[in-house]
This record gives C-alpha cells, structure tokens and sequence, in this order.
C-alpha cells in the first residue's frame, strides 16, 4: 500500500503541473516550453523594453510580459539595448524605433515588423509597427511563434493585413438571447453596463486583437430601436472604452425604422429632411460619446425588417443617408446584401444579385455592401455569391457566418476553414483567370481600399466561449482569414491545434486531419451533391427535407431539393431559372454544363433523373446514399480518432469532446437515415447492396418535434 502511495506521489511529481482546463484561455495558455526548448527562447527574451507608455504599448507589453512569463519565465524590465535578449517594442514615431531606420512605411496602418538586429552591440529582437496596435499585433505574433516552437533566434518577418476591417458580428439581443447560438447567453451584459464591465470584456479583447480582429459589431442585425436610445449608447461606450487599447471598435445594427420608434416622427423615408435629420443628430450623438464609433450595420428589406423600400426609395438612398450621417465622423455604413422577398416569385438565389447589381457605383465611398458567402444562406455548401466581381465601382464585402447555424450547432465537430477557403479562392473570372473571391474582398481586383471581412460570431458566456473546444477553432480561423483571405487553412489548423492543445506531432498531425475533413463530412451527411437547406424548420436544428407549407416557399426544404418522381435537384440554368446567368460567362456556362459544373454542386444547378450516372458510375440515387453515409463513417472515424489522443489532452476537455462526437454520430445517422426514408418515397429505389435501411420510420423522424433548440429564441 505505502508503496502503492510513493509511486503515485513520484507519478504526480513528474507530471506536467496540470491544471483543470475548461478552454477559457483559448489559443493563448502561454503553457511552459518543455525544458529542452526553453533556455533557446529564454535567452532571446530577457528583457521587455517599451518605447512608449500608450494605452495600447501598455497592453503589448503585459501581453508579452504575461506570455513570456508562462512560457519560458519573467523577463526582466531593461532599457533597450543593455543587454541581449533585450524585445524593443515600439511604434514608428518612437525615437528608439526611429533611429533603426526599418522599413516600416510599406506595413501600413496595422502591420508589423519583426527583427533580430544588433542594438547598442547587443542582440535585440524589435517588434515594431507604425502605429501601437501594430506592436501589439506583432506581440501576439512574437508569442505565437514561441507557442508553436518555431525558431526566434534569428527573425526578419514582417506581416500586414489584407483586409481594412475584419469584423465580428454579434447577433446579440439586448436581453442577452443570442440569435443563432449555442454557447450560453451574450457576453454583452447590457443590464450591468455602462457601471460594471466584466473583465471578461478584456479577454474577449484579447483574444480578437491576437488575431487582428479589429471591429465588433454589438447588436443583432434584426435590430431594436433601442440600443440607439441615450442610456444604450452609454453602454456602447462603456464597451468601447475597454476594447480601444486593443484596437477595437464598436459598431450598431441600426434598425431603419428607428426615427419613428424613438425618433418621434411619422416616416422613417430616407428622403425626408425630418428623418435625415434624425440620423444625423443620432450620429453627433454617438461620436460624442464614441469619438472612434466604427458605423451601422443594417439589414434592410429583408425578413420583414423595415427599409426604404418601405417607402418606395432604394438601397442607395437608405445607405447614403447613413453614409451622410457618419461620414463626417470616419464612420462606415456596412448595408447588407441579404435581401429577398415573398412577393417576387423568382428563385431566392437571384435575388441580392438583382437587387444591387445595377446600383454599382451609386453607393456612398463609406458604404460597404456586405454580401453572405452564398446567394442562399450559409448552407454547408454554397457556390460563391454572384455579387463578388460584379460591382467593381462598390465596395463589397464578405459575411461569413462562424456559428454553426446550419453545420449541427455547438456538438458537431466542423471545422470550418475548408468551406471558408473553398470561397475565397473559387475564381469569379470577371478579369479573366485568377480573379478570385479573396481578390474581390481584399480589393486588388478592383483597387478598392475599404475592403471588410465579417464573421457573425460564435462567441457566448459559455466558459469555453463557442460552446465546444473546437468551435474556437472557427473563431480563430475566420480572424486569420480576415488578417490573409489567401492564407492555407490547414496551416491554420495547425496553429491552433498547437495553441490550443499541445505541439506533440502524434495529437497534432490526426487532430488536423480529422478537422479538415470535417465539413466535407457534415456535407455528406447532411446535403450531398449540392442538395441545400434541408433542415428542420425555424431551429434549423437536424433534417427536415419534408418542410413544406408555411408562409413563403423559399423558407421550405422542398423548394429548394424539388424531389419528385422524375428527378431531384433545382435546375439553375438557363432552362431553369438562369441563375447559371448571374455569373461570369465562363463561370456561368460551367455550372451550367453538366460535363463541367463539378459535382459538389451538381444538383444547386441541375434537376436531374435518379439513374442519371455519376463519374463514379453509380446512379445519382445510389451516389447520394453512398454520399449520407460516408458522412457518417467519417464521424464513427472521428469518435476512433479523438479516443487514440487521450493521452495528449487534458481530461475535462478530452472527455467534453468525446460526449459532443457521439452526439454528431447519433445526428448524423439521423440526418443520413430520415434524408434516405424521404428521398425514397420518390427514387422508389432499392438502397444500393450493403447499405442498411433507416432504423426508424419515416413517419418517426417527421414526427420529431424541438421546441426549444438553442438559438431560435429573441
Ligand atoms: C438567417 C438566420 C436568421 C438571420 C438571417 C440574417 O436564420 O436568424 O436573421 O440569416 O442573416 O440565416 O439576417
């Protein structure tokens, strides 16, 4: 027994000081280098020394204080050069940074420099930018490189974004319900602001400025008039207070309508002098308590939420009366693209496209036209949107959403930086060759500088911020899109597998593998072949393809999969509803031509028959089956995976991701198993050998009923 004891106690003594992780402290442990790494790092980082005292140099230098600290122990304070392994931090204007004479000037307004380099005779790394929040931006860098065990003795990297506002957008209501999440309540808390600011505020700050995320909008853009009103704006203010050290700033969802609801007057028209008044006195209003107030974002006319057209105006004469209102402030207008309406029979998939499109050019310098990903709604799989290279002379910005509305919520494992990727670099071909979606939105095609990438966030109070461990990885990804929309996802992964949980190559390398091939997984599983929107009604929780009915055609799955006897699929080309046409030519033509539209998206474009041959050469029927259930293999492969790498996790986290894979596996055979049962009703096809039958009824599946899945409640 005694024995038993002292073995145990050697046992713990020689276990890495574990403390219990519950992922508050996403990708920045800062957990120590092991020994044999450590003395390399330790010596390049002796020393701290600030050239300045701002708010934001403040922050750089905690930040590498507390980073260095954790990973290879305290540096010392040091005035430059008075040693080696000083760490010079400073901006442009700084007389320490000056004198070194660095290229600094092609680095813009946020990028950073990192050099080793001989100062007073002694080895010195400088970290320098020519603002503060560069220097911040290249401490966060300086500490990653450390995290991820890259060399620092010897660096010349220099890093500027691509993209002018990389943006979140909270759907957060003011009772702190969150539209679409899955991870607790809002982290605004509207009620205790502006008096107390959790200090998870500064956390949340943190976090976004490592990854060069420099804008937040606060509000849910089915906006309330009132976080317009005096004692919202306060709050706002409250906020912004905190994030500005980091480079933050805050944006509102304005609600359009907002002059009648809290403006007194009768008409919210964009053309009367009354109401442009009003939003001209309520930009004074907010500048005055936010000098820095980054803009609104509004949705317009879109889901039963007020907008000029109300009034027979445009989109244009709504945007530029905003425009007008903050313009003189620095303020931006982010006017959303998502627009549809019941009223116009056509397909909804053309809808923004037709809507703004022959407004090019029309739009105020400071508007941002900002357009989803897809022409749909972020479905699993989308082709890009068709508005991306077709308004060179507007600005156009890129939505994607990080919360998994439509990928499974919190439990499902989907990484999402593949389906990021895939958009980015899909190629428009306005300018021939190479004229890519991340070339749209980073501006180069078009030579456009107010360039935005958001992400509609996945961030609530759970104390693992996404609701999952692996949900921060989407968080994380977006931000390092947002900073490089060419930048490799798997590179990404890769990063934060390493932040996240350890740098051992035996969890890293199947950690990243089982991610990247998780969306295609979820695809599979849930909408193969270009089959879209197929979910549950309302929650958009797990399958629906029966949803029909209701008060518009274009929010049911049978619209959209038109599964009938004959065939299954919606037919985008010119014999369809000539979607196909909205897209360059040959890009269009493509999609169009079934000998060229890649099969990924075979039936967003085509109506075809159930024996139509895939390149497999399985029926299209047999093919989709097989497609449901590789997804679910590729899950039951996940659960096998994420059970190997017990021994490099910590167990609270080890075991949260095991529960949430068994849910996706149990959701995926659901998905696959009521996908088949419906889809058969019309194929009147036998499942192809090997394949099991749906374990329950159809009538089971369609009689399941949600009422109060997450996410849905305002
Ligand atoms: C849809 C969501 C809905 C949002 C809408 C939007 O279901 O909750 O309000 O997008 O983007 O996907 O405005």
């Amino acid at each position: 027994m005694r024995l038993r004891a002292f073995a145990a106690a050697l046992l713990l003594l020689a276990a890495p000081a574990a403390r219990a992780e519950d992922g508050y402290d996403l990708w920045l442990r800062y957990k120590p280098v092991e020994a044999s790494a450590k003395g390399a790092y330790a010596a390049r980082a002796a020393a701290i020394a600030p050239a300045s005292d701002t708010p934001t140099m403040k922050v750089a230098r905690a930040e590498l204080e507390r980073g260095l600290t954790g990973l290879v122990g305290k540096p010392a304070s040091a005035a430059a050069g008075t040693r080696d392994g000083v760490i010079l931090l400073g901006a442009a204007s700084d007389p320490a940074v000056a004198k070194l004479n660095l290229p600094l000037k092609s680095l813009g307004e946020d990028g950073y420099l990192i050099r080793t380099l001989p100062v007073n005779g002694k080895a010195t790394t400088v970290i320098a930018a020519n603002r503060d929040i560069g220097v911040l931006y290249g401490v966060f860098r300086y500490l990653e490189l450390i995290q991820t065990r890259q060399p620092v003795a010897s660096l010349d990297l220099a890093s500027a974004p691509k993209v002018k506002l990389r943006m979140l957008n909270h759907w957060d209501n003011l009772n702190r319900t969150v539209e679409r999440g899955y991870s607790g309540q809002s982290i605004f808390d509207w009620w205790k602001l502006p008096d107390h600011v959790d200090p998870r505020m500064v956390d949340y700050a943190r976090a976004n400025a490592s990854l060069g995320i420099n804008g937040a909008v606060l509000n849910n853009v089915n906006a309330k008039a009132d976080s317009l009103t005096a004692p919202f704006i306060d709050k706002a203010a409250a906020l912004a207070d905190t994030f500005r050290p980091y480079g933050i700033k805050v944006y509102l969802s304005a609600r359009f309508s907002a002059p009648i609801e809290i403006g007194g007057l009768k008409t919210a028209d964009p053309l009367d002098p009354a109401v442009r008044a009003f939003w001209k006195a309520k930009a004074d209003e907010i500048y005055k308590e936010i000098p820095d107030f980054g803009g609104f974002l509004v949705k317009a006319n879109s889901e039963g939420q007020p907008g000029p057209q109300d009034y027979g105006r445009t989109h244009v004469d709504g945007a530029n009366m905003l425009a007008q209102a903050v313009g003189p402030h620095g303020g931006v207008v982010i006017w959303r693209a998502f627009v549809y309406s019941h009223e116009q029979p056509d397909d909804r998939a053309k809808q923004g496209y037709t809507e703004f499109k022959a407004f090019d050019g029309q739009f105020a310098d400071n508007v941002v036209i900002q357009v989803k990903n897809g022409a749909i709604d972020f479905q699993p799989r989308e082709p890009f949107h068709p508005l991306f290279g077709a308004m060179p002379k507007s600005n156009i910005g890129m939505e994607f959403q990080i919360t998994k509305e439509y990928l499974g919520f919190a439990t499902h494992l989907v990484y999402l930086g593949p389906l990021f990727e895939e958009t980015l670099k899909a190629d428009t071909m306005v300018k021939g060759k190479g004229s890519t979606v991340a070339k749209v939105v980073d501006g180069q095609l078009d030579g456009r500088k107010l360039t935005v990438m958001a992400g509609v966030a996945n961030i609530g109070s759970d104390r693992n911020w996404s609701g999952s461990q692996f949900d921060q990885a989407n968080w994380y990804v977006f931000g390092r899109l947002a900073w490089d929309p060419e930048a490799d996802t798997r590179a990404i992964a890769r990063d934060w597998a390493k932040m996240t949980f350890t740098n051992d190559e035996r969890f890293v390398k199947p950690a990243v593998d089982m991610m990247m091939g998780s969306r295609e997984a979820a695809v599979d599983y849930m909408t193969p072949l270009g089959l879209h929107h197929q979910m549950g009604e309302g929650h958009h929780y797990g399958p629906g393809p029966w949803v029909s009915g209701g008060p518009r055609a274009d929010w049911t799955s049978v619209y959209y999969a038109k599964a009938g006897p004959d065939g299954i699929g919606f037919d985008r080309t010119p014999t369809g509803s000539d979607a196909t046409s909205q897209y360059a030519p040959p890009v269009g033509a493509c999609f169009a031509d079934l000998k060229c539209v890649d099969e990924k998206d075979l039936l967003w474009f085509h109506h075809l028959p159930w024996d139509y041959r895939l390149n497999s050469g399985d029926t299209l029927w047999d093919g989709m089956v097989k497609h449901y259930s590789r997804g679910v293999s590729y899950v039951d492969g996940m659960n096998r995976t994420w059970a190997s790498l017990a021994p490099y996790v910590d167990a609270p986290r080890h075991a949260e991701v095991a529960d949430f894979l068994k849910i996706q596996r149990n959701e995926a055979q659901w998905w696959r198993d009521a996908s088949i049962a419906w889809f058969q009703t019309f194929s009147k096809r036998p499942l192809p050998a090997g394949e099991k039958p749906p374990e329950k009824s159809l009538e089971y599946y369609q009689g399941l009923k949600f009422r109060f899945a997450p996410g849905n409640g305002l």
